[in-house]
């Protein structure tokens, strides 16, 4: 609408500015800007706390952390070299997979909660399988159990791709202790942001020193370097709004929450719209709006929706579509139709807006938009 103000699918957290300037004040006093400074190491600290891990391991994004825990983890090493993944997620988390010089094996997920379906795992374990690499997409937690069930059997080692579940506990437990690593993205985009930036939270010592060192060319001492290591570090003024936007996460959090139930509550129990409610035993984040339309039912579809949308100023998006499998960069290698569920998933889901300042106003008028176009 000409005039009207835009609203795009989230808009970054920020600190207020003067607490901003003062966290990153004494920088002009130091002029030590990066390779693990102080607020580097005090970020890593509190967010270990806050996310109630054992270790935490700090990067410049995610998407370097979960590459580097890969390679840190060395699967592949031995000859099992196939991962079985989602493909409903992000390009981050096959590319990673792919970039390691793994092979990704996308299983199937289930149609509740969009999460890896752990029934589906087995019958695609092979000799040459390594690892699972599960995704709390949109922060729902997957079902840790039956996948940790299923690695242990076969020896598989566990990566949980966490961007999306920044503080989100299980019966009171973070998504972060589970498995043997569980990689964070703290983007602009995230709940909890650092600008640019990512974590691999983990249980083993060992790891944290590889991570540690892989992330700085491999360093290990003022003339060692054990490991053809990469750059990965996150600079001080990345931790400075770590540290200043980490303060403020809760209430942004309960914020969100406002905003998720309202839409649940307009869209809840529309014929052809299904909203993903958490179960009660889950402290979610709010990190993302999945709507999905059923166009029999809904007498729409989501393409429909998105235009509307667009056409009142509201800025909604496909996460996630198409499917990983279904991208040009790996025409030919996989069949999307060997994971129908999330074919279909992929096909029919919106993600509405959704972020902390979010006005109920706005979220009425963008169920008023949605619901307009199914009438
Ligand atoms: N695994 C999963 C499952 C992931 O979803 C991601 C990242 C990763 C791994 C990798 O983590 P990182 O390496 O990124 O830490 C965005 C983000 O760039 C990406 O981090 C995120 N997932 C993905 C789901 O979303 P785009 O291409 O959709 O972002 P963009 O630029 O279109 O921004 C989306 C909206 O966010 C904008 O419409 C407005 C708002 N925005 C954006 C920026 C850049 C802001 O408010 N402030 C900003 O600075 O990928």
């Amino acid at each position: 609408m000409p005039g009207q103000r835009k609203i795009l699918v989230t808009r970054s957290s920020m600190p207020p500015f003067e607490e901003y300037c003062d966290e990153i004040r004494e920088l002009w006093d130091t002029h030590w800007l990066t390779n693990r400074g102080v607020k580097h190491r005090q970020l890593e600290d509190a967010i270990q706390e806050y996310l109630g891990v054992e270790h935490m391991t700090l990067f410049v994004n995610g998407h370097s952390a979960l590459e580097c825990v890969l390679e840190t983890m060395e699967l592949g090493r031995d000859g099992r070299d196939e991962v079985i993944t989602t493909p409903f997620t992000f390009a981050s988390t096959t590319h990673a997979i792919v970039r390691k010089g793994l092979r990704p094996v996308f299983c199937d997920i289930r149609p509740g909660d969009y999460t890896l379906d752990p029934s589906k795992i087995e019958s695609l374990v092979t000799e040459r399988t390594c690892a699972i690499v599960p995704v709390h997409v949109y922060g729902n937690v997957c079902d840790v159990d039956a996948i940790e069930e299923v690695a242990g059997r076969h020896g598989l080692k566990v990566v949980y791709d966490a961007a999306h579940a920044f503080g989100v506990e299980r019966d009171g437990v973070g998504v972060g202790s589970f498995g043997d690593a569980s990689m964070f993205s703290f983007h602009a985009t995230k709940v909890f942001n650092t600008i640019e930036g990512g974590a691999v939270a983990h249980p083993d010592g060992v790891l944290s020193d590889r991570l540690a060192q892989w992330r700085n060319f491999g360093i290990t001492g003022p003339e060692d370097v054990v490991y053809v290591g990469g750059n990965s570090k996150m600079n001080e003024f990345a931790a400075a709004m770590g540290i200043c936007n980490l303060r403020h996460v809760d209430n942004e959090i309960a914020k969100r929450k406002a905003v998720a139930e309202r839409y649940w509550e307009l869209l809840g129990g529309v014929p052809g719209v299904k909203v993903c409610v958490p179960p009660s035993n889950v402290r979610h984040n709010y990190a993302y709006m999945p709507v999905v339309f059923d166009p029999a039912e809904f007498g729409a579809t989501r393409d429909d929706v998105l235009d509307a949308l667009a056409r009142e100023g509201v800025g909604a998006r496909k996460y996630f579509h198409p499917l990983v499998s279904d991208y040009a960069c790996y025409a030919g290698r996989f069949d999307s139709s060997d994971t129908p569920v999330a074919r279909e998933v992929a096909a029919r889901v919106l993600t509405l807006p959704l972020y902390a300042g979010l006005a109920l106003a706005d979220v009425d008028r963008i169920c008023g938009i949605t619901l307009k176009v199914g009438a």
